[in-house]
């Protein structure tokens, strides 16, 4: 059959032919099958989907008691930990026998854009988007600079943070504490970052207004270095999730992010389905994910990029074969009610005054220190 275009209409690409009974029937088919898979998984999260099927009742549940627990132990919350198991090593081996591929070998994936709806989209879709130019290249290396003649100091104190055997990564921790740089970066002021601003909407979308900062760190990758296990970074929080991410963790790139150079390892899409569910519970099969197109990819961007993430997407860092350095900062962001702590941040514990006295409102805020009281409070007057 031969249809014209209407060029009036919206629609691209030909228009669609009237199905007949046999197409419909394997369409509805297929249909039932997706949401007979989807109502499976749901099954880890009666609360949210299966009230009518779910045959609890109030006193089954009392008589059960408090069973928020991962059923270990009673006090052990029902965290990640446990199901990541299933994924120990691969980050590794996979790279090993070459089983990850650069994100720019599949079409579909993101790719740096400066237009919002395209990484809302992406974001959604895909767990991750990349926001194109989100610092110009003399942006670029005002933060290393600094970066580096930290690295430098805090190697020659000895204190320096290696994250890979033989010295082969470096970590510079609180980097809020460390230059006015990456302070007005973790803020998103425009002479900081040229983008800055739409980052700052994207993440006001992810976590609501009044978001917190969770750290904001240097990574320094060198050959060798960077391999990280696969995880999630809401892994402390306790499941079922909610259909949402807790927080994000966004990377601004300073230099090329590709397999070779060590770009962050991504299962694109290992979030969350399209009725919105997380795909993170006890049943998951995540090795499964790993397997299924297009599993464990190397995310590809040039330097100024800012890689935005969803806390619920598997991924890690991935290792640098290629000689030469991979510099990036981290900052993982938190909805405003979590307390703003990271395992690797120490940031909010002690900063000294004069550090304190340059900090804006939305900085300390976004630190969870916006009352410095020097006078004792209430009682403690005594
Ligand atoms: O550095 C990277 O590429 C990813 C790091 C990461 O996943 C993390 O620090 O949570
Ligand atoms: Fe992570």
């Amino acid at each position: 059959m031969s249809e014209t275009q209407d060029k009036s209409s919206s629609a691209s690409g030909e228009l669609p032919v009237p199905a007949d009974a046999q197409e419909t029937i394997v369409r509805l088919q297929a249909e039932n099958a997706s949401l007979r898979a989807e109502l499976e998984q749901l099954r880890g999260f009666p609360a949210v989907a299966l009230e009518e099927t779910d045959d609890r009742t109030w006193e089954s549940e009392m008589a059960k008691g408090i069973t928020y627990a991962d059923g270990v132990s009673h006090d052990s919350a029902r965290t990640s930990g446990r199901i990541l198991k299933q994924l120990t090593g691969l980050s590794g081996t996979r790279g090993d026998t070459g089983q990850i591929w650069d994100s720019s070998d599949f079409d579909y994936l993101p790719k740096p854009s400066s237009d919002q709806g395209q990484l809302e989209a992406d974001f959604v879709r895909w767990g991750y988007c990349l926001v194109e130019d989100a610092m110009s290249p003399e942006q670029v290396n005002a933060q290393v600079d600094r970066l580096v003649e930290q690295a430098e100091a805090e190697r020659n104190l000895d204190q320096a943070i290696n994250t890979s055997a033989n010295k082969t990564s470096q970590l510079v921790n609180n980097l809020v504490l460390k230059g006015q740089v990456f302070r007005d970066a973790v803020e998103f002021l425009e002479s900081a970052a040229q983008k800055g601003p739409l980052v700052d909407e994207l993440l006001t979308k992810i976590m609501g207004k009044g978001f917190g900062l969770g750290c904001a760190h240097g990574s320094i990758v060198h050959e060798g270095g960077g391999l990280q296990e696969i995880h999630i970074d809401q892994g402390i929080v306790p499941m079922p999730y909610p259909p949402f991410p807790f927080g994000s963790l966004i990377i601004w790139c300073y230099t090329e992010f590709n397999l070779d150079n060590g770009g962050t390892y991504i299962v694109p899409g290992s979030h969350r389905s399209a009725r919105g569910a997380t795909t993170f519970h006890a049943g998951s099969d995540l090795i499964a994910m790993l397997d299924s197109e297009p599993g464990l990819v190397a995310i590809c961007a040039p330097p100024g990029t800012c890689i935005v993430t969803d806390t619920r997407v598997l991924h890690c860092g991935g290792k640098r074969t290629a000689s030469g350095t991979r510099y990036a900062m981290r900052c993982h962001y938190n909805r405003h009610y979590i307390r703003a702590l990271h395992e690797h941040s120490q940031a909010n514990l002690h900063v000294p005054n004069d550090v304190y006295q340059v900090l804006s409102d939305r900085l300390k805020h976004m630190m969870g220190i916006s009352m410095n009281i020097s006078d004792p409070v209430k009682e403690m007057k005594a």
